[in-house]
């Protein structure tokens, strides 16, 4: 029996989101504050990006300091959350757009 090593989409899917969201973090500062959020939602055509960044922090925020932090579980779970909502992900052809 041969074993399939067929990729799956959602690794490639995970990583579009967060070059998504390392582009938003604007000042580069490791931090996704709910500005910066709401632009990456935009990006994706969110109806509400206000309401879906407040509801992305409040999901994602473990410290409850009202910021993402990138370098944690924080990031991940925003990921998550981003993946749920099953946007049509920008694609590395249209990357340069804004
Ligand atoms: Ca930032
Ligand atoms: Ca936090």
């Amino acid at each position: 029996m041969v074993m399939c090593s067929k990729v799956t989409t959602a690794p490639q899917t995970e990583k579009l989101i967060l070059d998504l969201l390392n582009r938003h973090d604007a000042d580069k500062n490791g931090l996704l504050d709910k500005a910066e959020i709401q632009r990456a939602f935009k990006e994706l055509n969110s109806w509400l990006p206000s309401y879906r960044s407040y509801f992305g922090i409040k999901m994602a925020d473990e410290d409850g300091d009202g910021v993402i932090n990138m370098n944690n579980k924080e990031l991940d779970n925003l990921v998550q959350y981003i993946k749920k909502q099953k946007y049509d992900l920008p694609t590395q052809k249209n990357w340069h757009a804004s």
